[in-house]
């Protein structure tokens, strides 16, 4: 069943929501007291990017980070890589060797793009390949290909996983999923874009799952004509509540001819029949984020986060955020931004519940205010529970972007978790840069929840 949420009519119901939010502006004083730690930087070399994924991952103390950086120079070569950092001091501690191979096989064959942390008996990690020519069997004229390699054996490549059909671009999007075949191991959502010019037609767009055991597929979703990108953006979790993960996919669609997509829809699917669970459209935005939540009601269901950085035309589209239930697909709570042009929900990340009241809790960037990068990037830290805000996190200095994406977790054991942001840094010998930071939030947080 569809769900056509009207965020004018939530915007009213919510109006207290709206207020706390607008009444966030920063003054000079909160840029002061609301910086929260830094325990690390990185800086991306010239011409590089930290642009693909950014997860955390179980390490010897505390967690540790990974990022995907499709665009590194090793010896004066653009390649792919993935990187394994100390959670506590940002070190490098293992790069490449997971890659199978190193070098990319042409510049921008997409290495690293995607990542997913496929927990288990035996770890893996998944690395999409977006461009590049699969190397397993595969039908004629796919690109992309899906490596499930084995950080502890090396970079061992467990699985090498292909399209499934010609003329698609594998592995656009990709995510992890709680063990769906039973051997242990989580395995791995996969969207794949047709290679198509939107005028064409009939292709279509595809989600999978599959093991990643042995890539088998284990289901498969298709959406045809008009869809701009089913699957834009992926998560799984237990949304109805019965113990067997499910595979959340947000879509852009239009009419054929259309310069640029004209609705957004959000399905929940269960794996074993494949049937929707719950579908959301009438979203303000464009550009679809979401992410699994978990249960902030108590009632035994899985909510999800939606939002997006870029409206839709039209005067009364804010850029808004809305939690919804896992039980009947009605929003918990709605916050939103009273500016367009406010890039608000360009990441999310979750904290767990660190204002203890049973809710687990998120953060939502905002890495500018207005069309221009303008060094007025944040991050909120939000309750689960209801949307209240628990602290607003600014960068010590005027980047350009602040929250291009986020990663917490627990790099310092105790306490709140830690969170990585990805900003676009800018200094007068360098210009505009990428860089990691890590943030302790103990103090941003203790302020908020006393
Ligand atoms: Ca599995
Ligand atoms: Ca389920
Ligand atoms: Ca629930
Ligand atoms: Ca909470």
């Amino acid at each position: 069943m569809t769900r056509r949420l009207s965020f004018q009519a939530l915007a009213a119901a919510f109006s207290l929501a709206a207020t706390t939010m607008a009444q966030q502006a920063p003054s000079s004083s909160e840029f002061e007291t609301e910086r929260g730690n830094v325990l690390w930087t990185l800086r991306a070399g010239l011409g590089e990017e930290y642009a693909g994924e950014l997860l955390t991952v179980p390490g010897d103390a505390g967690d540790d980070v990974l990022v995907g950086r499709p665009r590194f120079y090793d010896h004066d070569q653009l390649v792919g890589r993935v990187e394994r950092l100390s959670g506590a001091t940002g070190e490098v501690i293992e790069a490449g060797s997971w890659n199978g191979p190193l070098t990319s096989e042409r510049r921008g064959d997409g290495y690293a793009n995607q990542l997913a942390w496929l927990a288990g008996e035996k770890a893996a990690l998944a690395v999409g390949r977006t461009r590049a020519r699969c190397e397993a069997e595969g039908p004629q004229g796919a690109r992309g290909e899906l490596l499930v390699v084995d950080p502890a054996d090396a970079g061992a490549v467990d699985a090498r996983v292909c399209a499934a059909l010609e003329r698609m671009f594998f592995g656009t999007r990709v995510a992890s999923i709680a063990d769906i075949d039973g051997d242990g191991r989580d395995d791995v959502v996969v969207a794949s874009a047709p290679r198509r010019s939107k005028q064409d037609g009939d292709d279509q767009s595809i989600v999978e799952v599959v093991s990643s055991a042995d890539g088998r597929r284990l289901q498969s979703w298709t959406c045809p004509t008009g869809v701009f990108g089913f699957g834009v953006v992926l998560d799984s979790g237990d949304v109805d509540g019965d113990g067997v993960s499910d595979v959340i996919v947000g879509s852009q669609r239009g009419e054929p001819g259309d310069e640029a997509p004209t609705e957004a829809w959000v399905h929940v699917f269960d794996v074993a029949t494949g049937r929707a669970i719950h579908s959301w459209t009438g979203f303000t935005t464009v550009d679809l984020n979401l992410m699994f939540l978990g249960d902030v009601d108590a009632d035994g269901t899985g909510e999800i986060v939606i939002g997006g950085p870029k409206v839709f035309e039209g005067a009364d589209n804010m850029p808004t955020l809305t939690v919804v239930s896992g039980a009947d697909g009605q929003a918990v709570f709605t916050t939103f931004r009273t500016n367009r042009r406010a890039a608000y929900c360009t990441a999310f990340a979750p904290l767990g519940d660190v204002n203890a009241d049973g809710a687990p809790d998120f953060a939502v960037s905002e890495p500018r205010v207005s069309r221009m990068w303008d060094g007025r990037g944040r991050i909120y830290l939000v309750s689960g529970a209801d949307g209240e805000p628990l602290g607003t996190l600014t960068p010590d200095r005027l980047d350009a972007a602040f929250g291009l994406d986020m990663a917490a977790g627990q790099l310092v054991p105790g306490g709140p978790p830690e969170l990585i942001v990805r900003a676009l840094a800018i200094d007068i010998e360098r210009g505009e840069h990428d860089e990691l930071r890590a943030y302790d939030l103990t103090e941003l947080i203790a302020e908020r929840t006393r």
